[in-house]
């Protein structure tokens, strides 16, 4: 233990009384039972009784360390923000990183995609941004998120991860196929935490002093380089060491060895998104940087350990709604779930005051709020201040200038689809063919081959009719692998959705 040295401190109870002896029980005679009046064993055994909270219900393993942000390009026609007001400027970040799908004692390589989630300490409040490695995600509406995230997990009856469920639900939602194509590349198994990009993912809203608006995707690039595991290093990791990357980012960082990132920013003027080739607000997709280039904006550096991981890691939270003036959401549907999940989540999982744990609290924009009391709200809680707006006293006042600009919204309120279905397999099949290299090809297909081979044949062949829409030979290969019948998958390619969803059904 790092902590082990030997000193002259006293132990105390949970009050502060001195403990006399902390190996023996108060019992009656040598040999028990023990007494009830031995309430210093009491408060210890209840205390341990209550020391697990509930661990995240997605990304519950991960780890996480301080640093800074620091501005290099002057970015004041698209934000106001200030943290983003000057170039040279600094912010304190805290970084927590993770995996998705596995428990809090999972394995750190295990194929997922990571969570980069920045908070940024900022003169006005928190602002968090809480994406992932890969640069899209499976699915674009929020309603279906429990049921894509109870497939990723365990079967009810089995209590085993279920490659059934898994691909059955994959391939009845074909705008999955571009992050699945990305997940059974080897990006699905990073090498370490250090060495793998963070994206937004979702299309957010930049808006500057005069109010003008942008669509915005940011893009941490790392500059450590993009570093992969194969199948076989990953599935070795796993057993060699399971926390691997956990040990990798704490172990860099303390032998100084700071890792960063370079922030590029891909930004389109609002009115550009109206007759967009495609949706901007869907998060299947990713912008084209020769119609976008991305811009370097900025540099985060993580040069810090926390020295408690509960305290720091296991209790930071995140959350996509908290913003800064300057910065706002997109209309994305999953990233408008999100705005509501978060919080909620951090409510049951830690308490209504949560904001108040140090790692959470906005550290240089003391709350001025008028929400009281509660569960462990453990500072003065306002003191002898009004707890009512308005007021005439000495609260805390609105001001004007922090109001988000105004913005139109039209249409008719209904459950709607998203419009453009057939543009789901471009993107991947560009990635396939114009992007990955023989060899990632050759990984990508071997991946699926033996993950998507534990299914049902039904569910490999609807699968496999989604790699062929997205690229044939990607299709005619994974087919191979399978020994399915590369006839019958190009016959399922043909059909609507609906169609093969019946003939597999
Ligand atoms: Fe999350 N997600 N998510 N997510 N997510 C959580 O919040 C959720 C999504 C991401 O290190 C939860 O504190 C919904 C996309 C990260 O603490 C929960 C939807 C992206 C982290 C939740 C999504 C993410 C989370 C679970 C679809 C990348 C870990 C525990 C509408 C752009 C943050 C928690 C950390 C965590 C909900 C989809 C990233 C339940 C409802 C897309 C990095 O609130």
């Amino acid at each position: 233990m790092a902590t082990a040295k030997k000193g002259k401190k006293r132990l105390t109870r949970a009050f502060g009384m001195p403990v006399g002896d902390d190996q023996n029980s108060e019992t009656a005679g040598p040999r028990g039972p023990v007494l009830i009046q031995d309430v210093h064993l009491l408060e210890k055994l209840g205390h341990f009784d209550r020391e697990r909270i509930p661990e995240r219900v997605v990304h519950a393993k991960g780890a996480g360390a301080y640093g800074y942000f620091e501005v290099t390009a002057d970015v004041t026609k698209y934000t106001k923000a200030r943290f983003l007001s000057k170039v040279g400027k600094r912010t304190d970040v805290f970084v927590r990183f993770s995996t998705v799908g596995g428990e809090k004692g999972s394995a750190d390589s295990e194929r997922d995609p990571r969570g980069f989630a920045v908070k940024f300490y900022t003169e006005e409040g928190n602002y968090d941004l809480v994406g992932n490695n890969t640069p899209v995600f499976f699915i674009r509406d929020p309603l279906k998120f429990p049921d894509f995230i109870h497939t990723q997990k365990r079967n009810p009856a089995t209590n085993l991860k279920d490659p059934d469920m898994f691909w059955d639900f994959l391939s009845l939602t074909p705008e999955s196929i571009h992050q699945v194509t990305i997940l059974f590349s080897d990006r699905g198994t990073p090498a370490t935490y250090r060495h793998m990009n963070g994206y937004s993912s979702h299309t957010y809203k930049w808006y500057n002093a005069k109010g003008e608006q942008f669509w915005v995707q940011y893009h941490l690039k790392t500059d450590q380089g993009i570093k992969n595991l194969t199948k076989e290093e990953a599935d070795a990791m796993r057993g060699r060491d399971p926390d691997h990357a956990t040990r990798d980012l704490h172990d860099a960082i303390a032998r100084g060895d700071y890792p960063s990132w370079t922030l590029e920013m891909q930004i389109m003027k609002a009115e550009e998104a109206e007759d967009y080739r495609f949706d901007v607000f869907d998060i299947t997709k990713v912008w084209p940087h020769k119609d976008y280039p991305p811009i370097k904006i900025g540099k985060l550096v993580l040069n810090r350990n926390p020295v408690n991981y509960f305290a720091e890691v296991e209790q930071a939270a995140f959350s996509p709604s908290n913003f800064v003036p300057g910065i706002g959401p997109s209309p994305d549907k999953m990233l408008q779930g999100r705005l509501f999940s978060y919080h909620d989540t951090h409510v049951h999982r830690l308490g209504p005051n949560y904001h108040l744990i140090p790692v959470n609290a906005p550290k240089y924009a003391p709350e001025t709020s008028y929400q009281r009391d509660g569960f462990m709200r453990v500072d003065d809680g306002g003191g002898s201040g009004p707890n009512y707006w308005p007021n005439s006293f000495d609260g805390g006042e609105p001001d004007a200038s922090n109001k988000d600009p105004p913005f139109d919204i039209a249409g008719k309120a209904g459950r709607h689809p998203y419009s453009h279905p057939n543009d789901d397999f471009v993107q991947p099949g560009n990635l396939y063919r114009d992007v990955m290299s023989e060899n990632d090809r050759s990984n990508l297909v071997g991946n699926i081959v033996s993950h998507l081979g534990g299914a049902h044949k039904r569910i490999q062949l609807r699968q496999t009719a989604l790699f062929f829409k997205a690229d044939p030979d990607y299709g005619r290969r994974v087919a191979k692998g399978l020994g399915l019948d590369v006839k019958e998958v190009e016959k399922l390619a043909r059909m609507s959705q609906e169609d093969r969803a019946k003939a597999t059904a």
